[in-house]
C-alpha cells in the first residue's frame, strides 16, 4: 500500500510539474501551487469506500449522477426525466408512465437543483428531489433503491428553475417559475406582458411517511422572473426566499431591458401563514391539467394520473405574508446560512455581495417601514433589511454555500473563483481560482442547519484545456477543495456528466446501510410476473401476445416460442429469478424499436416488440452475467399474419 501511495504521489507531482510548465500560458496560471500531499487526500485504495456521496444534477441530460468524494469516481447515472437505454427507463411498459405530462410523453428535460430530504433541518438521506426545468416537473428519487419513484408536473409554470428546494422537515418541496406566463394560458399579444403575466410559486407537500407529493397551493406573483430560492431555517423556518430579475417586466432583449433597475428583489414568503390560510379554506381552485406519475415498488409499475385542478392564492388575499427585499442587481442565487439569520443575494451584475438580516426584516415589517409596493406587495427599505455586504469580493457572484463554522463560500463566474468570507464581519478570508467559470458549488449539507464542512466542490462551466481534448465539446469539470483549514486547498479535478448545475452531497454512512440490494421475489406483485419456471407461459389476447418469462444464470424460460404472427404485439414480461446482489440480466430482441431491458434481481420488466417480418428471430441477455452468458439466448418463430399455427413454448426440449 505504502508503495502504491508513494508512486501515485510521485506521479501526481511529476504531472503537476509537467502541467505547470507546459501551461504557463493558461489563464489563471495553471495549478502549479498544489502541495505534494494532495494525492493522499483524494486517494481511496482499491476496495475501500469514499466518505461521501455527491448527487449531481445532469443538466441537459435530464438525469442525476452519483459520485464518490473525495475520489471523484462516478458510480451511477439515475434516469429521471430522460429516457435511458442503458437500463430501459422510459422505454419499458413499467416506466413509460413516469414521463407522461399534459403535453404527452416528454422523454427529456433539463435538471438543475437536487436537494436531499431533511428532518429537523439535518439531511436524513431518505429521498432526493430534482427539478425538470423545461417542461416543469419535480421528481422524487428514493435513496434506498436509487430509482425515480415519483414525478409531479407543475401547472401555470414555465422554466421551473427556482426549484426543487425543501423546507427543514421536508414539509414542502418548492418550485418557482423562471418565466412568467399568462395564467391561465391564453392567446394574447406578447407586448401586453407587463402587468398581465404571472409568476407562479408552487408549494408541493411531501407525505412524511411515503414521500408522496401533492400541490398544496400556488402563489400567483407579479410577472417577474423567479430565478432561485432557498428555505428559511431555524429562526426563519416558515419563510421561503426567491430571487427575482426582470422586475422591469421586459419581454424582449432582456440582456439590456432586464438590467435597467438598480435593484431587483428577493421575495420573502411566509409559507406558514399561507398554509394556514389554505388550511382554513382560503385560495381558489382553478382548472388545470397536470400529470402525477407514481412508481409502485410492489408491482414494479408506474401509473400516470392527470390532475384537473390546482389551488391558487393571490398575494393580496393574505396580507402580511409576502414582502420584497430590494437586492442589487439581477440576483441569481439566494442562500440562507445555517442559523437562518442571513439571506445572501448573489447579484450577478453587482461587485458586492448583499446580505440581508432576517431579524431586521421582521423588525421592519413590525415597524411598517416600507418603501412603497409592487402590485400591492410591500417593499422593505434596502437599508432596513441589509445586514452587510462583502465588498468587491469578485465579479459575477452566482451561488453561496456555508461550512457551518461561520463562513460563506461564494462562486464568481466572471472572475472564475471561489471566495471565502466571514459571516458578520463580511471580510474576505481567502480566494481560489476555478478552472474555469464556476457556476454552483456544494458543501455536503450546504442547504441545511448542519453542513459537513470538510469538502467543497465547484462545478465549472468551461473545461477547455483541463483534460485531453475530445472534440469541440468537453465534459464539464468539477473541482474538489479541502476546506477544513483556514485556506481552501484544491485537491482534484474530475469530469462530470451533462451539466451539473447544482449537487447535493451527504456523508456516506447516512445512506449506505439502507441501500436495497435485491427485490424480493416473494414480494413481487407485478401482474405479469412469473416467480418460478413453472409459472412461465405464453398467452394470446387477440393480437397481443404476453410472454411470462423468467431469467436465471444461464437461460431464459421459455427459450423457444412459436405461434407468433406478423401484426402481433408481443410483450416480453421478464422476471429475474436471481436473489443475489448485483446480478441483473438483460433482454434484447432483434428489431425492437425500444431499448433493452436490464432486469434487477427479483424484478419484472416488459419489452414490447412488434415483429414485422416472417422468420425465426433471436433474443439474448445483454448483461454479462456468468461464464455461460453467451449461451443465454433463445428464438421466436414469427409466422405470416394468416398462419394458424398455435402458440407453443418450451425450454430444453
Ligand atoms: Cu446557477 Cu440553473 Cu442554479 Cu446553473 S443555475 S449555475
Ligand atoms: Cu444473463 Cu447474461
Amino acid at each position: 500500500m505504502k508503495n502504491i501511495l508513494k508512486t501515485s504521489v510521485a506521479l501526481v507531482s511529476i504531472l503537476i510539474g509537467f502541467t505547470s510548465c507546459n501551461n504557463s500560458g493558461k489563464s489563471n496560471g495553471g495549478s502549479g501551487a498544489l502541495a505534494s500531499n494532495v494525492a493522499e487526500k483524494v486517494y481511496v485504495p482499491p476496495g475501500e469506500y469514499d466518505s461521501h456521496y455527491a448527487f449531481m444534477s445532469g443538466g441537459y441530460s435530464g438525469n442525476l449522477t452519483v459520485y464518490g468524494l473525495p475520489s471523484g469516481r462516478m458510480f451511477k447515472e439515475i434516469p429521471v426525466f430522460s429516457q435511458f437505454p442503458t437500463n430501459g427507463y422510459g422505454y419499458t411498459e413499467e416506466t413509460t408512465p413516469m414521463l407522461e405530462t399534459s403535453y404527452g410523453f416528454v422523454p427529456w428535460d433539463d435538471s438543475h437543483h437536487p436537494d436531499i430530504s431533511q428532518t429537523d433541518g439535518v439531511l436524513d438521506g431518505r429521498w432526493i428531489f430534482i427539478n425538470g426545468n423545461n417542461t416543469p416537473r419535480i421528481a422524487r428519487i428514493s435513496l434506498t433503491n436509487f430509482e425515480t419513484e415519483e414525478i409531479i408536473e407543475v401547472p401555470n409554470s414555465a422554466g421551473n428553475h427556482s426549484s426543487s428546494y425543501i423546507t427543514e422537515n421536508t414539509e414542502y418541496v418548492v418550485a418557482g417559475t423562471r418565466f412568467s406566463v399568462p395564467v391561465p394560458q391564453r392567446d394574447m399579444p406578447i407586448k401586453d406582458y407587463k402587468g398581465n403575466f404571472k409568476g407562479a410559486l408552487t408549494f408541493i407537500s411531501v407525505d412524511p411517511e411515503e414521500g408522496h407529493m401533492d400541490i398544496k397551493f400556488q402563489i400567483l406573483m407579479p410577472g417577474f422572473n423567479y430565478d432561485l430560492s432557498h428555505p428559511g431555517r431555524g429562526k426563519s423556518h416558515g419563510w421561503f426566499f426567491f430571487t427575482t430579475y426582470n422586475t422591469e417586466e421586459a419581454n424582449s432583449l432582456l440582456e439590456v431591458n432586464a438590467s435597467q433597475n438598480d435593484k431587483d428583489f428577493i421575495a420573502a414568503i411566509n409559507w406558514k401563514k399561507i398554509e394556514e390560510y389554505v388550511n382554513n379554506g382560503g385560495g381558489t381552485m382553478m382548472p388545470a391539467n397536470y400529470a402525477h406519475n407514481l412508481y409502485d415498488e410492489d408491482t414494479h409499475m408506474a401509473t400516470s394520473t392527470m390532475k384537473k385542478e390546482v389551488r391558487v392564492v393571490n398575494p393580496s388575499e393574505v396580507p402580511g405574508a409576502i414582502y420584497l427585499l430590494p437586492t442589487p442587481k439581477s440576483p441569481h442565487g439566494v442562500d440562507v446560512d445555517p442559523s437562518g439569520e442571513y439571506i445572501v443575494g448573489n447579484g450577478k451584475l453587482s461587485a458586492n455581495l448583499t446580505v440581508h438580516s432576517f431579524t431586521k426584516m421582521i423588525d421592519a415589517i413590525e415597524n411598517k417601514e416600507f418603501d412603497g409596493d409592487a402590485y400591492g406587495i410591500p417593499i422593505i427599505k434596502f437599508e432596513d433589511v441589509l445586514a452587510g455586504s462583502v465588498e468587491q469580493a469578485g465579479l459575477g457572484p452566482l451561488h453561496t454555500e456555508f461550512d457551518g463554522k461561520g463562513n460563506g463560500y461564494t462562486t464568481f463566474f466572471i472572475s472564475s473563483e471561489v471566495v471565502k468570507w466571514k459571516l458578520g464581519t463580511w471580510e474576505v478570508l481567502d480566494r481560489k481560482p476555478t478552472y474555469y467559470s464556476v457556476g454552483h458549488l456544494t458543501i455536503p449539507g450546504g442547504n441545511s442547519r448542519e453542513p459537513f464542512g470538510k469538502y467543497m466542490f465547484a462545478m465549472n462551466k468551461i473545461t477547455k484545456d483541463r483534460y485531453l481534448p475530445v472534440g469541440p465539446e468537453m465534459e464539464h469539470s468539477a473541482q474538489l477543495y479541502d476546506i477544513s483549514g483556514d485556506k481552501m486547498e484544491l485537491l482534484l479535478d474530475f469530469p462530470t456528466h451533462g451539466e451539473p448545475h447544482y449537487a447535493a452531497a451527504i456523508p456516506a454512512e447516512i445512506i449506505m446501510n439502507n441501500v436495497k440490494k435485491i427485490y424480493r421475489l416473494d414480494e413481487n406483485e407485478h401482474p405479469r410476473k412469473a416467480t418460478n419456471e413453472s409459472e412461465t407461459k405464453v398467452v394470446r389476447e387477440g393480437k397481443n401476445v404476453h410472454i411470462y418469462m423468467t431469467t436465471i444464470r444461464s437461460h431464459f424460460s421459455p427459450d423457444n416460442i412459436e405461434g407468433v404472427k406478423v401484426g402481433d404485439k408481443v410483450f416480453f414480461h421478464v422476471t429475474n429469478l436471481e436473489q443475489d446482489f448485483d446480478v441483473p440480466h438483460g433482454f434484447a430482441v432483434i428489431g425492437a424499436n425500444t431499448a433493452e431491458l436490464l432486469v434487477m434481481p427479483g424484478q419484472t420488466r416488459t419489452l414490447t416488440w412488434e415483429p414485422k417480418q416472417v422468420g425465426v428471430w433471436p433474443f439474448y441477455c445483454t448483461d454479462f452475467c456468468s461464464a455461460l452468458h453467451q449461451e443465454m439466448q433463445g428464438y421466436v418463430r414469427v409466422s405470416p399474419a394468416d398462419s394458424n399455427l398455435d402458440l407453443s413454448w418450451s425450454l430444453g426440449e
